[in-house]
């Protein structure tokens, strides 16, 4: 469901490419996992999109425009723009009703947005981990600890967060999902094992098997290279282009 002209990263200085009326656009880069929840939101809705990427170490003035905070996910269409990847997500939610992702209950749509907003305390020691290598045996357990209350959370509500259906908060959570085989292969003590997380184990594999996840993934080889860039600090937006 997604176009583009070039998957190219627009540097500081590029031409912008104009969007045409009525088109939806997701300002992006490829390896950005907030993004790919907003990705996966669009792909798992069938809604047609076009993607432009952006060089988030040279972004063009245009873009900044757009985001003054600078970051990406960020949906354009018409005269409107929205970014932050949580609110992205529930505005393609709203307007497009196909495949409802979140409950229309109004607390357990609060349930579910405590459980991907707190998702931050897994991201921000995923991210510690990933650029330390894990030199605090300390940061690793605070990290399964979190991951813990995702554990427990799945095991009351069965295949997915959604039950029998995925919902937000799988997709919210799963880009970190798809990038933990880059802890793995560091720090084996950072593995999901099957006693203490069975269900998310088995979640996993269920995802994996996600029209939208397919499309929206890449490979291990792949999330090393771009995640070796990252620690160098030298990211290779275009990798494998
Ligand atoms: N809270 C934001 C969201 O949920 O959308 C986080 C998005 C984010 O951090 N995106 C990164 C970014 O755009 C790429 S993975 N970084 C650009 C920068 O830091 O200047």
């Amino acid at each position: 469901y997604s176009t583009m002209t070039t998957q190219k990263a627009h540097v500081q200085g590029s031409q912008f490419v104009e969007l045409a009326p009525g088109t939806l656009r997701l300002y992006s880069m490829r390896f950005c996992p907030y993004a790919q929840r907003t990705r996966l939101v669009l792909e798992h809705k069938r809604i047609p999109y076009e993607t432009v990427n952006i060089h988030l170490r040279k972004k063009p003035d245009w873009f900044l425009q757009r985001n003054p905070i600078g970051l990406v996910p960020v949906l354009e269409k018409d005269d409107k723009i929205v970014y932050e990847s949580s609110v992205c997500n529930d505005y393609l939610d709203d307007v497009y009703p196909q495949n409802k992702l979140n409950p229309t209950d109004p607390y357990l749509k609060a349930r579910d947005r405590q459980l991907y907003e707190t998702f931050s305390n897994v991201t921000s020691l995923f991210m510690k981990i990933a650029v330390t290598h894990g030199d605090n045996p300390k940061v690793i357990q605070r990290f399964l600890k979190e991951l813990d209350r995702y554990e427990a959370e799945l095991k009351k509500r069965g295949k997915f967060f959604g039950g029998e259906k995925v919902c937000m908060v799988d997709f919210m959570i799963w880009p970190w999902f798809e990038r933990l085989p880059l802890l793995n292969q560091v720090l084996p003590e950072t593995r999901l094992t099957q006693d203490r997380f069975p269900s998310l184990l088995a979640w996993t594999r269920e995802m994996y098997l996600l029209p939208a996840v397919k499309s929206t993934m890449y490979d291990f080889k792949t999330h090393r290279a771009f995640m070796d860039g990252v620690r160098d600090g030298n990211p290779d937006y275009d990798y494998g282009l």
